[in-house]
């Protein structure tokens, strides 16, 4: 597959690689050049180079998808849907701390997950849990153990792997035949539309469209059978639900794929291979890193204190592609406690805890986790400060 680069974040860290006193001293931090491709065949946008798997997903992955209630609720609902297609059997793949999973029972449902942390934990509450990375071998593993699963569902995985095609034909192999499989991720429409260019980073392996998925998962077996854009999730996904091509079930075409389609996703002229919308992001982010770096600078030039709010993989991005540190932001707050205490990755912003750190003293803050603005917005109703945010362009809120 030929691929085409349109856009170049620098030289970027392990986004979510939180750093201890201990390893910011050895001064020995990974770091890589972070840029999107396109593939000229399937239009499928991903990193131009891919971080080894082991890099990021390891025993100490910090992203506990419980520590947002909004999550929780989100996965609650998944659940619901996922039970309405009754299925007997239930895999999730990237189970992390079994947000989903803890909706099903112990019996009819298994998972995979390569972070130990997270297969331990799952495992603790009496779930089979396969501690490994989705691959060939631990689709023989499950196949021999408990047969074709009914219902496989994945919520930020499947873009986290550089061999997507692959990812799906192993779903395709562990599935029933009437089988369904729903998979949810950031989704490159939103991208575009949000100018959130912090979704790509290392773990991000792909930003999928639908246009390019219909591809990918036809390579594999599978089709699309259904799209739900999730606007509000991680800054904007889709949940889609595919099954085995050689089957079929009742609903209208997926009508998200048209949207993407007539907002030129999918198009590339004859004589150039990028897409149009993607020459546009490029252009887009050059502004807003420019205009969230000088209106940053202005208030800091004024004497005012400055932080972030939320130590997200997202704002590890921004930083690094701003060269935003600790002469602009004096902290970083956030509420996981293995975050807290640590340096942000690359610019080694320090991180405290949010009740010790959001108080009265501060003049701006940043919305690392803009993604749930809302939910902070109407956690801190007095807070007199402003906050300032990227998306969809450089404002304050
Ligand atoms: O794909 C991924 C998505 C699902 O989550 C992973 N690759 C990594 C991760 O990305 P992220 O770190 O950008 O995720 P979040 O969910 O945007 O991170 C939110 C962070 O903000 C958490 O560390 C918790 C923190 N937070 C906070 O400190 N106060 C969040 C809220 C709502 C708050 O009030």
């Amino acid at each position: 597959m030929s691929k085409v680069k349109f856009l170049d974040l620098g030289r970027q860290p392990i986004a979510n690689g939180f750093l201890t006193k201990e390893e910011l001293e050895k001064d020995d931090e990974f770091f890589f050049d972070l840029s999107l491709s396109v593939d000229e065949e399937t239009n499928l946008v991903s990193l131009t180079n891919f971080v080894e798997p082991e890099k990021m997903f390891n025993d100490n992955y910090h992203f506990h998808t419980s520590a947002s209630p909004v999550m929780v609720d989100h996965f609650r609902r998944a659940s619901r849907i996922a039970k309405d297609l009754n299925p007997k059997k239930v895999l999730e793949i990237g189970s992390n701390d079994g947000a989903f999973l803890k909706n099903f029972d112990t019996e009819s449902a298994i998972c995979v997950e390569p972070c130990g942390n997270f297969a331990n934990h799952t495992r603790e509450i009496g779930y089979t849990s396969y501690n490994q990375f989705w691959d060939t071998d631990v689709v023989e593993k499950i196949l021999k153990e408990h047969g074709k699963q009914d219902l496989v569902y994945s919520a930020n995985c499947m873009c986290h792997i550089e061999d997507v095609v692959g990812a799906f034909r192993n779903v395709e192999k562990v599935m029933s035949n009437d089988g369904v499989f729903i998979f949810e991720d950031p989704n490159l429409f939103f991208t575009l539309m949000r100018n959130s260019y912090d979704q790509v980073y290392d773990e991000h392996a792909h930003l999928f469209s639908c246009c390019s998925l219909v591809l990918l998962l036809r390579q594999a077996g599978l089709k699309m059978w259904k799209v739900e854009p999730l606007e509000n999730i991680h800054g904007g996904s889709c949940r889609i639900y595919a099954i085995k091509r050689n089957k079929s079930r009742e609903g209208i075409p997926p009508t998200f794929l048209q949207f993407e389609l007539s907002h030129g996703l999918g198009q590339t002229d004859k004589n150039d291979s990028i897409p149009w919308p993607y020459k546009i992001l490029a252009q887009n982010v050059e502004v807003s890193g420019k205009m969230l770096k000088d209106k940053l600078l202005v208030l800091k030039n004024q004497g005012k204190k400055i932080i972030s709010y939320g130590a997200t993989s997202k704002s590890t991005t921004i930083f690094n592609y701003c060269k935003i540190g600790t002469k602009v932001i004096d902290y970083i707050t956030d509420t996981t406690d293995s975050k807290i205490g640590k340096f942000s990755p690359g610019m080694h912003i320090p991180i405290i805890a949010e009740g010790e750190g959001f108080n009265e003293s501060v003049d701006c803050a940043f919305l690392g986790a803009w993604n749930y603005k809302e939910a902070i917005l109407n956690k801190h109703p007095d807070f007199e400060g402003r906050w300032i945010t990227h998306v969809p362009e450089v404002h304050f809120v």
